[in-house]
């Protein structure tokens, strides 16, 4: 590891004095005498951007990660000076530039706490050898203070005293202290005394972050080339800075909502039959699945779109057929295309110039599972616009669903470096490069082109995508699995903190490969992996060929049991999770919650990895080893109903919770109301026709939502969803809940079955609008009747 007083002693070169201010609407110059230039932008009252240019000059201004969409605007923008600094105040921070050194240092405007200061600030290093300078900031870090965030980092969810790097790399069977990984994503949220900032460092060169571990009270980040450019997010709570960098870096559009759904995958199904044994096991056995998965050997010689003549002849009518029967086909697709005159993909990569080319002019030739291959520069809009297209035949015609981005950090066999050499130029749309800039958005720009061929050739029908690799952004177009883990109980815990922390990372559509990629799960294992896998937004179970089956079946009738108990559980919480997929394409609020982020206040909370907030309302905990008869957890303050028993429970210590193999803790905070459906073999297998609400009782005020639409389309984009919020509050022998609908869309039920748990008095009245209901018309059974889906506002009385 290079010590941070090692570099410090090769030559750092830091700004001098302020010579020169200017302002420019809402971006600030500040220039000092050896011709460093601070240009400080404010996007937000809570956002500014800092970037340097050393030598008087600035690069393009061009990023992948940054959102056409973004929200820009302040209230308050009020610049002044005193003898030593800039004060830079807007209605939510002060900002004081040094004038001796451009050093920085942010206040909270309304209570004036300190909330963050540069160290040494920024400095830098020329690098001689590739051009360019090693760009650095150090910052103040006060005891106390933790950080969150960094994407698919396998490690604590709280990272003081570690230190990271950001290199896209392909990891099988990685472990808990292995770095860098699969993702490139350098967004970091810091809390301290309550208050929460986040930085966001959008360069994409190798780049690392250290977080008090080479030294106690400084944290560090800094990046092999490019510029020092940041964004400085303030909260003070955790939630809006997570949600203001998301809305900085784009939300996805709305996934079809089979794919919510179970999805089985292994490396590979093959021949047909054995696709077609798989899928029919699902119907025998009714355990509901909504996609199935065609690894690397459907193809011919893993030649990117094409069939294997031998396992699949008829790909066309199996699609249609699996479709008939509710599964949706998902097909592998990976960058490498194979040298190969014969093979037209080759032949008009190489015609048109769409492979990568090393600095002096050669391709960019590797290894992968063709054997040799050229790689695209997807970079490159013209090559972004020719891969789309070649996913015609395969979305149009033959009916495939969706499609799976593998080996794209990008993936190289058999070399040092496991992925591209440093010299292999990129046109990085118009802004050339070597890989040392493109590595980290290559992975990203694959997964682009590949969405904008399934949103071209599906429509009017949602797209959808998964990456293995990702910058900051990616999840516009994609969602996302977590690589290559192994079916151990450690790993099981590894897959829990990288979902928590990639959705606070901005990427919320996230799931592990359930059960283990490498080994095999026992059957314990793998039930205990389904039940943290159906709480995470994306649901596959996925396996290497070579460690034995992994199929809901596997294990012996007590475990398929378990696992189908579970599957039906999301299957019933589908609009609960399909409506927390709205609030975070809208909000950018993150589909999981790891504890910190649900209760920030509280300190106990700080140090949680296991527990996590499913949505807004469930509470779920994994049990994470052999012979469980329930766990210890911490429950977050406030009160929560034990999801199985509806016992009611006073959170803010640590309990022990009672779970079985057959069951997990899992909570819901009071006052909740939870969506259900019925239990479907697959989404759209039958109509709803009447919308289940399991409402919580809770002695004050919650609010709680349901989002529905036609469960794909685009219709939703045109105000054809149905947006139904509630409002409960509950007081002295009375419940009321309001209702307040949005959007044209006209759900499939008439009504709702009201499930009333938890409510301490006998239920004497009724009221619907303020009118009283007879008991019979609500076909009223202890807590349970039936009322129409368009009341203003239901009385429960005692
Ligand atoms: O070198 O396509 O992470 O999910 O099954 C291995 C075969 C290539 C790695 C992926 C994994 C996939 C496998 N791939």
């Amino acid at each position: 590891m290079i010590l941070n007083e090692q570099i410090e002693h090769k030559g750092n070169a830091f700004p001098t004095k302020i010579i020169d201010f200017k302002k420019d609407v809402d971006t600030l110059y500040f220039s000092s005498e050896n011709g460093v230039i601070l240009q400080m932008t404010i996007l937000r009252d809570s956002m500014f951007r800092f970037r340097y240019a050393t030598g008087a000059k600035f690069e393009n201004d061009f990023s992948y990660a940054i959102s056409h969409d973004a929200v820009r605007g302040y209230n308050k923008l009020e610049i002044t000076e005193d003898i030593e600094k800039y004060i830079i105040t807007t209605s939510k921070l002060v900002c004081y530039i040094s004038k001796t050194d451009l050093r920085s240092r942010i206040y909270d405007a309304i209570d004036e706490t300190l909330i963050s200061e540069d160290e040494l600030g920024f400095h830098w290093e020329e690098s001689y050898e590739l051009g360019g300078n090693i760009v650095k900031m150090t910052k103040s870090s006060p005891n106390g203070e933790s950080f969150y965030g960094l994407g698919d980092k396998a490690e604590h969810t709280n990272l003081k005293g570690k230190r990271f790097q950001n290199w896209a790399t392909d990891s099988y069977a990685f472990g808990r202290y292995t770095d860098p990984i699969y993702k490139a994503i350098p967004f970091y949220t810091a809390l301290q005394n309550k208050k929460s900032y986040g930085i966001f460092f959008d360069n994409s060169f190798r780049a690392y972050f250290d977080f008090c571990s080479e030294r106690r009270n400084v944290t560090s980040f800094w990046a092999e080339g490019g510029e020092m450019n940041y964004y400085f997010i303030y909260g003070p709570k955790m939630q809006d800075v997570v949600a203001a960098y998301t809305n900085l870096t784009g939300t996805p559009e709305l996934p079809p909502l089979w794919a919510l759904g179970y999805h089985q995958c292994k490396w590979s199904y093959y021949p047909e039959s054995n696709v077609k044994e798989i899928t029919q096991k699902f119907r025998d056995l009714r355990i509901p699945c909504d996609a199935i998965y065609l690894d690397i050997d459907y193809m011919e010689g893993f030649r990117c779109f094409t069939w294997s003549k031998d396992y699949f002849p008829e790909p066309k009518k199996m699609v249609k057929e699996l479709a008939d029967d509710g599964f949706k086909t998902v097909v592998i697709i990976d960058p490498g295309i194979k040298i190969d005159l014969e093979y037209d993909v080759f032949q008009e990569g190489l015609e048109k110039d769409y492979f990568c080319r090393r600095a002096d002019g050669p391709y960019m030739k590797g290894k992968v599972w063709p054997g040799e291959c050229y790689f695209p520069d997807f970079t490159r809009k013209e090559v972004r616009e020719w891969w789309a297209g070649l996913f015609q035949e395969l979305i149009e015609d033959i009916g495939v669903k969706g499609v799976w981005n593998d080996m794209n950090e990008p993936a190289v066999m058999d070399v040092p470096g496991k992925s591209f050499p440093n010299d292999v130029r990129h046109d990085y749309d118009g802004n050339p490069c070597s890989h040392r800039k493109a590595h980290n958005i290559y992975g990203m720009q694959m997964a682009k082109a590949t969405y904008m061929g399934l949103k071209k050739y599906n429509y009017p029908l949602r797209p959808f995508v998964i990456t293995r690799s990702a910058y900051s952004g990616t999840q516009r177009y994609t969602s996302t699995w977590l690589g290559d883990n192994v079916a151990t109980w450690e790993h099981l815990w590894i897959a829990n903190v990288q979902a928590q922390r990639m959705a606070m990372s901005g990427f919320s559509f996230v799931g592990s490969d359930i059960g283990g990629f490498a080994q095999q799960p026992n059957g314990e294992l793998y039930a205990r992996w389904i039940q943290l896998g159906i709480f995470h937004p994306f649901c596959r179970t996925h396996s290497s060929g070579d460690h034995g089956d992994q199929e809901p079946w596997t294990f012996g009738q007590e475990v398929t049991d378990v696992v189908r108990k579970f599957i039906e559980l999301r299957y019933q919480l589908l609009p609960y999770l399909y409506t927390s997929f709205y609030k975070y394409i809208e909000e950018g609020i993150p589909m999981l919650k790891s504890l910190v982020l649900f209760d920030q206040e509280d300190t106990q909370t700080h140090h949680r990895t296991d527990e996590f907030m499913a949505g807004e309302h469930i509470l779920a905990c994994p049990i994470g080893e052999p012979n469980a008869k329930g766990r210890r957890m911490y429950i977050p303050k406030g009160t929560w109903y034990n999801f199985w028993t509806h016992e009611q429970v006073l959170g803010g210590d640590e309990k022990w919770v009672d779970a079985d193999l057959d069951s997990m803790p899992l909570f819901v905070k009071e006052g909740a109301i939870l969506p259900i459906y019925p239990v479907q073999q697959y989404v759209g297998e039958k109509e709803i026709e009447q919308l289940t609400l399991d409402i919580y009782y809770k002695d004050g005020k919650e609010e709680s939502d349901v989002f529905e639409d036609a469960n794909d389309g685009y219709d939703y984009t045109k105000g054809r969803y149905s947006l139904r919020h509630f409002t409960l509050t509950g007081k002295e022998g009375k419940l009321t809940i309001k209702q307040h609908k949005s959007g044209s869309f006209i759900t499939s039920y008439e009504t709702f079955k009201i499930n009333l748990i938890g409510l301490p008095f006998e239920i004497k009245t009724i009221k619907i609008d303020s009118e009283e209901i007879s008991f019979e018309d609500l076909k009223l059974t202890h807590r349970t009747f039936e009322i129409t889906k368009n009341f203003n506002q239901l009385q429960v009385i005692g």
